[in-house]
């Protein structure tokens, strides 16, 4: 069984996610959708009951930004619930769920391997004189605009050009894919408990800022449910601050996703991205109760 008191490697998570396959094959199946800088492989699980249906789906992905390591954690706890806890099949009724834990995984493991390089964030594509790129101000939206680098060696650094990196290019490649079936982008951030919605490239809002502020309210109040945990509701922009090219702003503004949203989890630990690991069942279980209404949503409208 796989644990949710430490953090696995991103070999386990994907050996996880096959395993699953395995043992599931009417429900689960991995997509490939490419590899990381460093050859990793990027698998989506896909979880879906009689798939021919062609439901909508809610596509997650997290651990885009290396040291966020409770992001891929509860994204896994969230595959755990959909596969292996039959309470829980109803949530597979109307919705197919695309999952992939960890988008970013060679600076996830350069976090994990690397003396004193716990707080990486990029990517480890090489420059010129500095390594890695910020995958979350590298999509091709507003690209280079406010909130981003062009300094190779900053940590909010845009990278060379738009869709430099190519984890970025196998999301968004993903996402146009299936663009007219997912309905709900989630990308999984630490730390802040906050739930954003576009823009994060102006503070103007979207014009359905009604549904995306009432969706958002609706997901905190149930993760407030489970054990207090508050978290603020809102646009990027106006609540946290302003950064274009990321992949929440390009899923709504070029793949047409409506509902996309990022969610910042808790912090803990030294620097706040270094949560301690008897912290991550605890955020697990109260974010999967907040993804469990966003599905109730997306089950409604569509
Ligand atoms: O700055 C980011 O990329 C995210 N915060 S983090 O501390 N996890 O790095 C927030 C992204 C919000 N979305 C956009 N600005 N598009
Ligand atoms: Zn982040």
């Amino acid at each position: 069984r796989i644990s949710f008191i430490k953090y696995h490697r991103h070999e386990e998570i994907n050996a996880y996610l096959s395993r699953l396959a395995k043992d599931y094959p009417n429900l689960v199946s991995i997509q490939n959708i490419g590899k990381s800088y460093e050859g990793r492989d990027l698998d989506v699980i896909q979880i879906s009951t009689n798939s021919s249906a062609g439901k909508p789906v809610i596509f997650i992905d997290a651990g885009i930004h290396a040291r966020e390591w409770i992001a891929p954690a509860v994204a896994l706890y969230a595959i755990n619930q959909l596969v292996e806890n039959k309470d829980n099949a109803n949530l597979l009724e109307k919705v197919d769920w695309n999952i992939l834990p960890v988008l970013n995984p060679d600076g996830y493991e350069y976090t994990h391997s690397t003396l004193l390089q716990r707080f990486w964030r990029k990517t480890r594509s090489q420059g010129n004189k500095c390594i890695g790129a910020d995958a979350n101000r590298n999509f091709d939206f507003h690209w280079a605009e406010i909130g981003s680098s062009s300094d190779e060696c900053d940590d909010t650094y845009h990278g060379k050009h738009a869709f430099s990196e190519i984890e970025a290019i196998a999301l968004s490649n993903y996402i146009s894919q299936n663009k007219n079936r997912i309905k709900l982008y989630l990308t999984l951030h630490s730390f802040g408990q906050l739930i954003l919605y576009p823009w994060g490239y102006t503070s103007e809002l979207p014009r359905d800022n009604e549904e995306l502020l009432s969706l958002g309210e609706a997901v905190a109040e149930s993760i407030k449910n489970v054990s207090g945990t508050n978290y603020i509701v809102g646009s990027s922009t106006n609540i946290l601050y302003a950064a274009a090219g990321g992949s929440d702003d390009w899923a709504k503004g070029v793949a047409g996703v409506e509902l996309s949203y990022t969610i910042e989890l808790p912090g803990g630990g030294l620097l706040g991205f270094d949560l301690p690991t008897w912290k991550i069942l605890g955020v697990a279980k109260e974010t999967w109760e907040g993804l469990k209404t966003f599905c109730k949503h997306i089950s409604e409208k569509f």
